[in-house]
C-alpha cells in the first residue's frame, strides 16, 4: 500500500481510511509506504526514490499488488506496472473493486459494470503496443482498424447497451416512485459518508433488519421501508449507498439511478460519525456529492450517531434561532437518543405550516382531488362560474411534493398574509 500526504490534491491524506478501504476489498496489507509530496511525477506518479522504496518493500514482502491511495493517469498505472512487474491499483480502481464484489441485485451489477467500462475506456489509450498492432482487411474489424480501435468500439458497445438496461429499470423504479406518491407516503432518505451507522438507524426506525457491519460500502443497493416509529405517519425510508471523499466520478455516474431516489426525497437524514476525527471533511464530501446530484436544496436534519463512543456527550435535540431541529445527537447501537430523533423527524415534517388561497377552476378537479387527499383543504366555495375557491394549509413537504406533481399549482397558490 502507498499512501502520500499529497499537498497538490487539496484533502488531508487518511491512512487509517486507506487502511479500511483495502481491508474491505478483502485485501491482506503485508507493508505501507508513506510520504510526503507537493505535486505528482508525470512518469510514476511517485519519485523515483519513493519508486525504489516501493520496489524494495515488493520484493522483500512478495507482495501481488501494489495499491496506490491516489488516482493515477492510465500511463502512470502502466509505467508502474512495468517497473514494478506487478498489478498496481489506484484509488478509483480500488473502489470500484470493493462495489463489484458487493453489487447483489440484477441493477448493482449493472451500475458497477457501467462504472468498470467508464474507468476502462480512460485505460485504452494510445501506447499499448500489443493491441495496436495493424490487422486490416477480413474479419470483424473494418480495414485499417486497430485493435485498439476495435477494442474502444467494443468497449462503447457495451456502454450502450448496460445504459439502455439500467434507463428501463430506472424507469420502472420511478413509476415505483409515482405510486408511493399517490399514496401520499413522504420520502425521508439516510445518506452520509459511508460507515457511519445509516444501515443501523434504518433498522431501529423501520424495525427492520438490512445488513450493517464495520465495513466500508456495506450498503449498495437502496432498500425502501415504511417507518414504525411512534410520531412518524406514512413516511418511507430508504438507506442508501455511503460516499467517500473523492468518490469517482464514473461511480456518481453511473449509480445515478440509486442515488435519483435521494433527489426525491422530503427530508435528508445527514448521518455523521460523531466519534470521528475528521467529522467536518466527511460532512463536506457529502455535501458536494448531494450538491453533484442537484439534492442540495432539499432539507436535511443532521444526525450525530455514535455519542457512546465519546465521554459524556448526551443525546439532544440542537435548534436554530426559530426553535427548529437542525441536529439530534444519538446512538444507534445503544438506541439512546432514537426517541428524540423520531421526535424532530416529526417536528421536520410538520412545522412551519403554509396558509394560503387558490383558485381551482374544472380543468384542475384532480389537483382538488389530491389537496383533498392530503388533508389540505380548510374551506372551500364554488363560484357560478364552477370554479372552487380553496383555503388551504399544508406543510412544506407536502407543499413541493404538490408542486412536483401539479406544475401549475405552485403559481396560483397564493400565500394568507
Ligand atoms: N459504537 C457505535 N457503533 C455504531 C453505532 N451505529 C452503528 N455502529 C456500527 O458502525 C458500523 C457501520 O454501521 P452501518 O449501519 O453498516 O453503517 P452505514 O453507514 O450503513 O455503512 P455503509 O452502508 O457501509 O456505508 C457497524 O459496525 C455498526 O455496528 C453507534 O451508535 N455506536
Ligand atoms: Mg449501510
Amino acid at each position: 500500500m502507498v499512501s502520500l500526504r499529497m499537498q497538490a490534491e487539496g484533502w488531508e491524506e487518511n491512512v487509517k481510511e486507506f487502511e479500511e478501504l483495502v481491508a474491505s476489498s478483502g485485501g491482506y496489507a503485508v507493508g505501507l509506504v508513506t510520504g510526503s509530496k507537493k505535486a505528482p511525477e508525470a512518469r510514476f506518479f511517485l519519485s523515483l526514490g519513493k519508486l525504489d522504496e516501493v520496489a524494495l518493500l515488493r520484493l522483500e514482502k512478495s507482495a501481488d499488488l501494489i495499491i496506490l491511495n491516489h488516482n493515477l493517469s492510465a500511463s502512470q498505472e502502466r509505467n508502474l506496472e512495468e517497473h514494478l512487474k506487478c498489478k498496481v491499483l489506484d484509488r478509483n480502481g480500488l473502489i470500484l473493486e470493493i462495489f463489484a464484489q458487493r453489487a447483489r441485485t440484477h441493477e448493482g451489477k449493472l451500475q458497477v459494470e457501467l462504472a468498470q467500462l467508464k474507468h476502462l475506456s480512460t485505460r485504452l489509450i494510445r501506447g499499448w503496443t500489443h493491441l495496436e498492432r495493424q490487422k486490416g482487411g477480413i474479419g470483424l474489424r473494418g480495414p485499417g482498424e486497430t485493435q485498439l480501435e476495435s477494442d474502444r468500439r467494443l468497449v462503447r458497445a457495451r456502454i450502450a447497451s448496460v445504459r439502455n438496461k439500467l434507463l428501463k429499470i430506472r424507469q420502472q423504479r420511478s413509476l415505483g416512485r409515482q405510486s408511493r406518491c399517490k399514496s401520499n407516503a413522504l420520502t425521508i432518505s439516510l445518506v452520509g459518508y459511508t460507515n457511519v451507522g445509516k444501515s443501523t438507524i434504518f433498522n431501529n426506525l423501520t424495525k427492520s433488519g438490512v445488513y450493517a457491519a464495520d465495513k466500508l460500502f456495506a450498503t449498495l443497493d437502496p432498500t425502501m421501508r415504511r417507518g414504525k416509529v411512534k410520531g412518524i405517519r406514512n413516511t418511507v425510508f430508504s438507506d442508501t449507498v455511503g460516499f467517500i471523499r473523492q468518490l469517482p466520478h464514473s461511480l456518481i455516474e453511473a449509480f445515478q439511478g440509486t442515488l435519483e431516489e435521494i433527489c426525491g426525497a422530503a427530508l435528508l437524514l445527514h448521518v455523521l460519525d460523531a466519534s470521528a476525527a475528521d467529522v467536518e471533511l466527511m460532512k463536506d464530501s457529502v455535501d458536494s456529492v448531494l450538491e453533484e446530484i442537484g439534492a442540495d436544496n432539499i432539507r436535511a436534519l443532521i444526525v450525530y450517531n455514535k455519542v457512546d463512543l465519546l465521554d459524556h456527550c448526551p443525546c439532544r435535540i440542537d435548534r436554530d434561532g426559530d426553535g427548529n431541529p437542525v441536529a439530534v445527537w444519538v446512538s444507534a447501537e445503544t438506541g439512546d437518543g432514537m426517541d428524540l430523533l423520531a421526535n424532530a423527524i416529526s417536528e421536520c415534517v410538520e412545522y412551519d405550516s403554509l396558509i394560503g388561497k387558490l383558485s381551482l377552476p374544472p380543468a384542475l378537479a384532480s389537483l382538488r382531488a389530491e389537496l383533498y387527499n392530503c388533508g389540505a383543504v380548510t374551506k372551500e366555495s364554488i363560484d357560478n362560474q364552477g370554479v372552487s375557491l380553496v383555503d388551504v394549509k399544508m406543510n412544506s413537504i407536502e407543499y413541493a411534493r404538490v408542486s412536483k406533481r401539479f406544475k401549475e399549482f405552485a403559481d396560483i397558490f397564493t400565500v394568507a398574509s
